[in-house]
């Protein structure tokens, strides 16, 4: 990825190949379930609980797709995923058969705050979704956060985001 399309600084300095003294980021692996990715899905929202098998179903469709970039964390002493983040491709008819990117689980284990790895996942997400030709990339987060997700350039929109509950 070229970062020179990316207005987002990093102090002190980290990049995709260099996120932080014994951090890795990598593409999520069938082995990551044993290294608490789950675990830090968990602080995110309810995992429910998910047998290796079911993982692996799940992942093995997902990546036969080809639409999910399912970025982690992981750090490498513990042997633990530390973050993660996954940018969604959604195909449309519309906008001359566009895609749209959709940012979704953003979470940074609470250990691993202040590390920046949030800004890192977002920005390269971002660019990825941009880069792959999206005419847009939308997320939804708490109020909280809105702030955050302004400095990637995000923007608050007019229209509602609803849902219906099962
Ligand atoms: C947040 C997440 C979203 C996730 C949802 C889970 C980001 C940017 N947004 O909105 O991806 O699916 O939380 O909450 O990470 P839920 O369990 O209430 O659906």
């Amino acid at each position: 990825l070229d970062w020179s399309s990316n207005n987002v600084s990093f102090s002190p300095h980290i990049s995709l190949s260099s996120p932080g003294e014994g951090l890795v980021l990598r593409p999520l692996c069938t082995a990551d379930f044993n290294r608490g990715f789950f675990k830090v899905l968990s602080e995110l929202t309810k995992t429910g609980d998910v047998t290796p098998e079911q993982f692996t179903r799940k992942f093995e469709h997902m990546k036969k797709t080809g639409d999910y970039y399912i970025l982690v964390v992981e750090d490498t002493n513990l042997g633990q995923i530390v973050a993660t983040a996954t940018l969604i491709i959604e195909h449309k008819f519309i906008h001359t058969c566009a895609k749209r990117g959709r940012m979704e689980e953003v979470v940074v284990s609470d250990m691993c705050r202040g590390k920046q790895l949030g800004k890192l996942l977002v920005s390269a997400l971002t660019l990825l979704g941009k880069k792959l030709n999206c005419y847009k990339v939308t997320l939804e987060c708490a109020a909280k956060n809105v702030a955050f997700y302004q400095k990637f350039g995000y923007t608050a929109s007019d229209e509602s985001y609803m849902q219906c509950r099962f």
